[in-house]
């Protein structure tokens, strides 16, 4: 699917996309890749991206998408690319099909797309992220937003924009610490520090190519090689990158290795058995093993 192929009609209030494959807001929102929409009683979801409030529907199956609170400038601009609509996730399903598993993930997963989000909101999320629960997770990116960042009304409902390093600098630790982020707290306070004396570039950062990005990533303290690469590909375009969680871990070793295989091992594996598709193969797996707790015991 490219630009040309969607139909972009205006509606009340925002715009009807049609003609749009690949897109169920369900999958896209759920499966772990981001920690601020939420699910409305009527199956849409709102959240907050690029200092916005929208809230989204699909129609899977007649191949439609609502977009609420937006119009045809912010979608060129912005959501065309975040919702990553230049992919041809038909043509990376058809690939990964061939192998079984991932034939049965994206069965499960249908309609998930790779979001390109903001490096520096992914970068302290996912700091957020480690050895913590989603449901956490999301609570102290909320909290952070609205103790941090810019109200923005949407419906009757107050939403925050997720703070940028500026106004977050403003914060000392103990501060930050009403996120409820815990020892991660100190983390987030030192990447800002670092971010704003210039000591890392996320842009920079950006261009590099993978491996060199990764070792930038990790200077920053509370960022790991899952946490880098989950940085590299949900905000990065790095999409042979293959973050390994628990359950990426579980899910790798159940249907293709050995219990307790090393995580350079499980790396090896995931690049040549998916190569520049592995960051997809690795998100179709993350939301199936977690949802089905795939290699629990
Ligand atoms: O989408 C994700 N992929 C992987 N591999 N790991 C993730 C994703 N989202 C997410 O939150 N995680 C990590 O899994 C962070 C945290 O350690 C744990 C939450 O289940």
């Amino acid at each position: 699917m490219t630009q040309k192929d969607i139909i972009v009609n205006k509606i009340k209030n925002g715009l009807i996309l049609e003609n749009i494959s690949d897109f169920n807001a369900k999958h896209i929102f759920e499966c772990g890749q981001c920690f601020r929409w939420i699910k409305e009683d009527d199956d849409s979801y709102t959240g907050v991206a690029y200092n916005r409030v929208i809230n989204v529907r699909s129609d899977y199956e007649n191949k439609k998408v609502i977009i609420s609170n937006t119009d045809i400038e912010d979608f060129n601009n912005i959501w065309f690319d975040y919702f990553d609509l230049d992919r041809d996730y038909g043509s990376i399903k058809k690939k990964l099909s061939l192998d079984p598993t991932l034939k049965k993930a994206i069965k499960y997963g249908e309609g998930i797309r790779i979001l390109k989000q903001q490096p520096w909101e992914i970068l302290i999320s996912f700091i957020i992220s480690a050895n913590n629960r989603i449901p956490m997770i999301s609570k102290s990116v909320n909290l952070l937003s609205e103790l941090y960042g810019q109200a923005i009304f949407y419906n009757g409902k107050k939403y925050y924009s997720f703070p940028t390093a500026k106004q977050l600098c403003k914060a000392e630790l103990k501060d930050i610490e009403r996120c409820r982020a815990g020892f991660r707290c100190k983390y987030i306070n030192k990447a800002v520090n670092m971010l704003n004396d210039g000591e890392i570039n996320l842009k920079d950062i950006r261009n590099m190519e993978i491996d060199e990005a990764r070792a930038e990533l990790m200077k920053i303290p509370g960022v790991g090689i899952k946490v880098a690469d989950c940085i590299l590909l949900f905000s990065m375009q790095k999409y042979d990158a293959y973050p390994v969680d628990v359950w990426v871990k579980r899910v790798t070793e159940y249907f293709y290795l050995e219990c307790d295989t090393k995580l350079s091992d499980i790396h090896d594996f995931a690049q040549k058995r998916f190569g520049n598709l592995a960051g997809f193969a690795q998100e179709y797996l993350f939301y199936y093993a977690r949802e089905l707790k795939i290699g629990k015991s």
